[in-house]
């Protein structure tokens, strides 16, 4: 790769020896949970991937350097300095030229991962087309990379703050196939439903890297979202869920939030109206994902 990244001696070793590695993004640490359960969430992520057998290879841009695996000195600054951008795919050269630091988001991280040769990726919830999005366009350039690099995400659906069904059309239209963990059901990150439906549901992880398998030999571009929903014992009730989004999604138009900052504003405005409810789901949803993300990895990669 280009002298711009730096890829951790131990994921290095991994990706060469054909080990199982799943990548982990940093908007989440530093755009999407308070501190410090932004710190814990990230540490423990990390340690459940170890758990599971397999390298995390947590992503961002340091000091302009790309960075695939992070010291726990770098989790540690994602974390607690406020001055960290949030970084996506179209800010990846400008972040590296200018010398700074910033947090990946679904986007820039499957970039990366891409490159590197780390085909599965495990986060919270993907961005998608936000409410209002057929007037405003405000759609998550997380859809535009998963039509175009071939990663795979695991996440718990999208939030209930975005437009669910106009994000699975433009999901369809670009060729991005969306498969069920277990569901039939496209879960919506805090609740297990969402209304809308998958396209395939997949009952194992060694199912789910024969699909990976099958579509890197036929060379079909693009990555894949499968969506694992949350833990039953750590769901919202969804009227409670709808009531918080309400109200943040009033707060964002009342103060003219808009780009990128919408949905960090949106995430903190959900924190602090469910107060530490929508963090503890949000932190176990993470976990789950992690786990499965693991477990897939190493499917993949076993032959
Ligand atoms: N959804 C969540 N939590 C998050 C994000 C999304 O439930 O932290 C972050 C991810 O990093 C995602 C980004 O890639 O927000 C999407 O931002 P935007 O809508 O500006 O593309
Ligand atoms: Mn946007």
């Amino acid at each position: 790769m280009s002298s711009f990244v730096r890829i951790a001696p131990e994921v290095e070793e991994a990706l060469a020896g054909g080990a199982p590695v799943v990548a982990l993004e940093s908007t989440i640490i530093s755009h999407g949970f308070p501190y410090p359960s932004n710190l814990e969430c990230a540490l423990e992520a990390e340690s459940v991937a170890r758990e599971e057998g397999a390298v995390p290879a947590t992503i961002a841009i340091v000091d302009g350097e790309i960075r695939v695996g992070l010291a726990r000195d770098d989790i540690e600054r994602l974390s607690t300095d406020k001055a960290v951008l949030k970084a996506s795919t179209r800010d990846i050269g400008t972040v590296v030229a200018l010398g700074r630091t910033g947090a990946t988001t679904v986007a820039a991280t499957m970039t990366i991962a891409g490159r590197a040769g780390v085909r599965v990726f495990a986060t919270g919830g993907i961005g998608g087309v936000h409410r209002g999005g057929e007037t405003t366009l405000d759609v998550s350039a997380d859809l535009e990379e998963l039509a175009r690099t071939r990663v795979a995400v695991v996440c718990a659906g999208a939030k209930s703050v975005l437009d669910i069904g106009r994000t699975l059309e433009y999901l369809e239209t670009r060729g991005v196939p969306v498969l069920g963990y277990q569901t039939d059901e496209f879960p919506a990150f805090y609740t297990r439903t969402s209304g809308f439906r998958v396209d395939a549901r997949v009952e194992s992880p060694e199912d789910l890297a024969r699909v990976l398998r099958v579509r890197d030999e036929i060379d079909l571009p693009g990555g894949e979202v499968i969506a694992n929903p949350i833990d039953p014992h750590d769901e919202i009730p969804p009227a409670e869920v709808e009531a918080a989004v309400s109200r943040a999604l009033e707060e964002a138009a009342l103060r003219g939030v808009s780009g990128k900052a919408v949905t960090p504003f949106l995430l903190a405005q959900i924190h602090e109206i469910t107060g530490g409810r929508s963090e503890q789901a949000n932190k176990a949803l993470v976990m789950s994902n992690v786990q499965l993300a693991a477990r897939i990895a190493r499917a993949y990669q076993k032959r």
